[in-house]
């Protein structure tokens, strides 16, 4: 699958159009983050917090992070992701084994009715698999995330600077 830059800003662009008319919906959304970051409303789902860090040169992998609010009264679960700037996207966990912290791809991760599970980095996170292109601040990451009832919904990750030595904590 031919996956250059050109098809990526194809991707972003469509994405972005899509999420100027969801930011139309996401007044109520509190957004204690950059004022690039994105918020989005899926159902009785919203997703803000949404950012992805910088990779190295090189680099096949790249961590996406989020926050998920379910408000409505049914537990949902994000069942998969997908995006044009990787081959591949995991939901992985993070779990300290001994002194090691371990990765591991989760199947189905629940956001408990009226919960809010948030992705972030050393805990769980959106794992993208196989870069096309190293990811540097300020691009634009679409992601598609689907959700076990309240379906699909394409996302944008803005990548942003590691903010310490610990990475980012909420
Ligand atoms: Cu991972």
């Amino acid at each position: 699958m031919p996956a250059g830059s050109r098809r990526c800003a194809a991707a972003a662009a469509r994405v972005i159009s899509l999420a100027a008319r969801t930011a139309a919906f996401a007044a109520f959304a509190l957004v204690s983050l950059p004022s690039l970051a994105h918020d989005y409303t899926l159902g009785t789902l919203k997703i803000d917090r949404l950012y992805a860090r910088p990779t190295p040169p090189g680099a096949r992998t790249g961590g996406v992070y989020l926050t998920i609010r379910n408000a409505g009264q049914a537990r949902d679960q994000l069942v998969a992701a997908k995006s044009a700037a990787a081959q591949s996207v995991e939901i992985h966990s993070m779990q300290m084994q001994g002194n090691l912290m371990k990765m591991r791809a989760v199947r189905a991760l629940d956001i408990p009715a009226g919960g809010e599970v948030t992705l972030g980095s050393g805990g769980y996170h959106v794992m993208l698999v196989g870069l096309s292109h190293p990811l540097a601040v300020g691009d634009e990451v679409p992601v598609t995330l689907t959700f076990a009832k309240a379906g699909s919904i394409d996302v944008l990750a803005t990548v942003e600077p590691v903010q310490s030595a610990d990475g980012h904590k909420h």
